[in-house]
């Protein structure tokens, strides 16, 4: 294996670092938050504190810390997955404009000069330095995407006819999805974001949330793909039975990456300007983009019960008992993909286009994405440390018999949480909003569920406090050692066997298709605007 240097292995160290450093504060605003805005209890922040946090909670966690994480773990696996190193210079570059843009990001937002949310809405004006960064972040991002491109491209030359393994054709899919929903941004930063917040440029309020959504949704798989691929990868390692179907896992990956990006309009289902058939062709593509998720959870139960036989287990359930569930990572890999069903499926009923004119905009949403994000992303990447704090920083975990504790409490929290903030918003208790009881006229049925969920809320936060324990306690006072094989290493029990290069291993025919469907999508809603006539507006700071 010509595993030298091993730069990718401090790149990892360092970017993921950074990464759960950046979501360690984010989670401690988002404490800061839910006690702030549920009735009758203390406000902890100040109204502008309030919005300068919710930015600052959005953007450390939803868009830094996963693409800090997944440009770390993608190094990491390369040269063991592929046998190749990443190119070094591209990854020096990445490093670079990657913290330059969180530098600058983090100042405009901690100085309170960007409080426009992590959805930063047009004519919302932030400070030209809170675009910039953003637009370094994207860049430096795109220059680690180049190396993997480039690595792959080096490995497909020298393995015509291998089929490429499945941990790197998700670490593939990973950068395609993170190209295909940031172009947009990137035209729409350029075109219109930059100059409104340099010149006072006006703005087409439709056609900005247009060119952010076609980025929002698919920027949602570019989180959870890291976590599908530690799924993927773990659970039939550690049962030790090969994956189920790894070509239904190549099926899930490759529907990932053409039916992604092209399903923004079911944020939009609200806005008026845009016709009804592109909101329903938009709506028929989320229900694609949805069975991935389905195919993975079929997948992985399937190699479970596997194992679970294997080992004995007899009847329809009996093979769960057999199921390692005393080991803290397996545990909580499984809590992420149980939490992830539930947010899947609200993540269903918000894409119906009736029943979304109900939960928009209400906290169901806020629910939805804590189910989602919070719990089957966060909280695949925090147990995934558990293995790699020992591979990556050569560090034994501390207090070993308190990890089951951290994806338990995620479990009751995060499903008070949702479960408390779906009933609030399907009585109509808005999202975004600090002071939700209006002089007292708030209605009796959101005062209980908003309540409960801030109990939720902090429940899940002791959980990452027990994680923040292991994860810094064990850098800093963990017995150091070296472990010789790392988890991706490869090994004679191989958890995905595959021996043809098949129609699903064509990245060419894939990109083609991802293509042609994301300009089927948006040609008809775009041309509508356009020839309509955009209606700009002045830029407003919030
Ligand atoms: Fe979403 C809003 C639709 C998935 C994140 N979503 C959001 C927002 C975020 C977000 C952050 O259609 C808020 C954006 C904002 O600020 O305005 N979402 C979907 C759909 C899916 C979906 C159809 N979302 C995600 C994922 C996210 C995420 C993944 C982050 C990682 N979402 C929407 C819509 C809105 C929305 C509308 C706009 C709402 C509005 O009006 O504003 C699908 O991809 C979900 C498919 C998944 C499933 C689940 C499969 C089941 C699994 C496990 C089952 C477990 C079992 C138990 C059986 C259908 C994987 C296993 C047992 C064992 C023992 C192992």
């Amino acid at each position: 294996m010509p595993v030298k240097g091993l730069y990718e292995d401090s790149y990892a160290r360092r970017t993921v670092l950074v990464g759960f450093l950046v979501l360690s504060i984010g989670g401690l605003i988002g404490l800061l938050q839910i006690i702030t805005r549920t009735p009758y209890w203390p406000d902890l922040e100040s109204r502008e504190m309030y919005y300068l946090g919710l930015t600052a909670h959005g953007v450390f966690n939803a868009i830094v810390f996963p693409l800090l994480y997944a440009v770390g773990i993608s190094a990491y696996v390369t040269p063991r997955v592929l046998g190749i190193n990443l190119n070094k210079k591209l990854l020096q570059a990445s490093l670079i404009l990657m913290c330059a843009g969180c530098i600058l990001a983090a100042v405009a937002i901690l100085s309170g000069k960007a409080n426009v949310l992590y959805t930063f809405y047009a004519p919302l004006k932030a400070s030209p330095l809170f675009y910039l960064g953003a637009a370094l972040l994207i860049l430096g991002s795109w220059v680690f995407a180049a190396s993997v491109f480039e690595a792959y491209l080096r490995w497909r030359r020298a393995n015509p006819e291998k089929p490429l393994p499945l941990t790197y054709y998700g670490v593939m899919t990973t950068f395609i999805v993170w190209l295909t929903a940031t172009t947009p941004l990137v035209f729409l930063v350029l075109k219109d974001l930059l100059p409104m917040s340099l010149f006072n440029k006006y703005v087409d309020v439709l056609e900005a949330r247009t060119y952010f959504w076609w980025f929002g949704h698919a920027l949602v798989y570019f989180w959870l793909l890291p976590a599908i691929i530690w799924w993927y990868y773990y659970i039939p390692k550690r049962l030790g039975v090969p994956l189920f179907s790894t070509k239904m896992a190549k099926l899930a990956f490759a529907l990932f990456i053409v039916a992604s990006a092209p399903v923004g309009l079911h944020h939009q289902f609200t806005d008026p300007g845009i016709s009804a058939e592109y909101k329903y062709l938009q709506t028929i593509i989320t229900m694609v983009v949805a069975s991935p998720s389905m195919l993975t959870a079929f997948n992985i139960l399937a190699t479970m019960e596997r194992a679970g036989r294997v080992r004995g287990g007899r009847g329809v359930l009996g093979w769960l008992k057999k199921l390692p569930w005393g080991d803290p990572v397996f545990l909580g890999t499984t809590i992420a993909i149980i939490i992830f069903g539930n947010g899947g499926i609200t993540g269903i009923i918000n894409a119906s286009y009736q029943l979304n004119n109900v939960v928009h905009n209400t906290s169901w949403v806020v629910g939805h994405f804590h189910m989602t994000v919070g719990g089957a992303v966060a909280v695949t990447f925090a147990v995934s440390m558990y293995v790699l704090l020992r591979e990556l920083y050569g560090r034994e975990v501390i207090l070993p018999r308190l990890q089951p504790a951290m994806p338990l409490l995620a479990l009751v929290g995060l499903y008070t949480f949702s479960l408390a903030y779906y009933a609030a918003g399907l009585a109509g208790a808005p999202r975004r909003t600090m002071d939700l009881t209006y002089g007292g006229l708030i209605p009796d049925s959101w005062i209980l569920p908003l309540q409960v969920g801030a109990i939720g809320g902090m429940i899940f936060f002791a959980a990452f406090t027990i994680f923040y324990i292991h994860f810094y306690g064990s850098l800093l006072f963990g017995k150091k050692i070296t472990v010789i094989e790392s988890i991706f290493s490869p090994n004679p029990h191989n958890p995905h066997p595959e021996n043809k290069k098949g129609l699903l291993d064509s990245m060419r025919l894939i990109i083609a298709i991802t293509i042609i469907l994301n300009l089927l999508a948006y040609i008809g809603p775009l041309y509508e605007i356009y020839t309509r006539g955009t209606i700009p507006v002045p830029p407003r700071t919030p």
